[in-house]
């Protein structure tokens, strides 16, 4: 994510980290080498984390795309998650240290229905889909990902919201014995994580709660053991690791927005006409492309999915609800 000039001393440089917070570099390396063998699975039992990465079955999906999916490496090591660092590479090396069994999502507020859902009753009882999507950064950069998850409408019907309900709450775990991105004394953001979309925009067919990736359980990196997927818009409202969601009256507050309100919008939607404060947004580099010369695509309106979901936003400004 960006930062205002000079606000480069809020992020936690590598000589503040404890080292007893640091996997060391062969440690984390071998263990990436053993999962990928036989032996990793043998070897995941004995450590201290949860490694191991359960099949999932899910149904082919009509929403996908037909682009080719980023590798499930780049997938999986470039990741952004500043519970556990702002560098790319820190939610792989450090995110095993979060524990996402046992897990409750509270499903509260304005609801005929309020509910706790253990994670695993709540994979149990969903429909899965594989949803391959186009997911855009605002840093300028994309991915295609197979998720594995289930329309956020089927858990909203569940719970029946009210009339009054107009939007959807999102909150992160908050665990600072288990996060060592949120242990600093100057916080990079006001913690917990927390996020927020209109009614209709959690209800859309394209909006989906991700369970897996690549055919598995997510890894914690990419927000384990549940996390929020909105394909038009840029990859900062996708909430990692939910405990929380509530349906409430007024727009509730989102992360980025508290932390740099004329840089992130309530909307976010992806939009190459609206460029960031401090950057284009018109091109994007997709990860695993390029090699020596850095190809750059457009970036679509929506990302792409605009003919789903223009409708939503008709008669709205949106360079004044960017
Ligand atoms: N709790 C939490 N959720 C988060 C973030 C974060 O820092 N904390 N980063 C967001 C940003 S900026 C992006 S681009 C996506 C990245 O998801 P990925 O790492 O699975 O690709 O997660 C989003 N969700
Ligand atoms: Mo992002």
């Amino acid at each position: 994510m960006g930062f205002k000039r000079g606000d480069a001393v809020l992020i936690r440089r590598p000589s503040d980290i404890a080292p007893s917070e640091i996997t060391p570099r062969e440690v984390y390396l071998n263990r990436r080498q053993w999962m990928a063998g036989a032996a990793g699975l043998a070897l995941a039992g004995a450590l201290p984390f949860r490694l191991e990465a359960a099949p999932l079955t899910a149904a082919k999906s009509a929403f996908s795309t037909d682009e080719k999916p980023t590798s499930r490496e780049d997938v999986t090591s470039y990741n952004n998650f500043y519970e556990f660092g702002t560098g790319k590479d820190d939610p792989a090396a450090r995110a095993k240290s979060l524990k996402t069994s046992p897990w409750t999502v509270k499903v509260d507020g304005l609801v005929g229905k309020p509910a706790e859902f253990g994670i695993e009753d709540l994979i149990k009882s969903s429909a899965l889909e594989e949803r391959i999507y186009r997911m855009r950064c605002v840093e300028g950069w994309s991915m295609v990902i197979p998720w594995v998850g289930f329309p956020m409408a089927d858990l909203v019907k569940r719970v029946e919201p009210l009339g009054s309900a107009k939007y959807v709450a999102f909150e992160t775990a908050y665990r600072p014995e288990e996060m060592p991105g949120v242990q600093s004394v100057f916080p990079v953001l006001d913690w917990p994580y927390v996020e927020g979309l209109r009614l209709d925009e959690a209800m859309h067919p394209l909006t989906i709660l991700a369970v897996g990736l690549y055919g598995e359980t997510l890894p914690n990196q990419n927000g384990a053991p549940i996390r929020l997927v909105v394909p038009w818009k840029y990859g900062f409202k996708g909430i990692k690791s939910i405990t929380r969601i509530s349906f409430v009256e007024k727009q509730p507050e989102t992360s980025w927005n508290k932390q740099a309100p004329d840089e992130y919008g309530f909307y976010a939607n992806v939009n190459p006409n609206v460029d960031h404060p401090r950057w284009s947004q018109a091109t994007e580099r997709r990860i695993g492309e390029g090699g020596l010369f850095v190809k750059r695509r457009p970036t679509l309106p929506f990302n792409g999915y605009a003919d789903q979901v223009a409708s939503l936003y008709a008669g709205m400004d949106l360079r004044k609800f960017y």
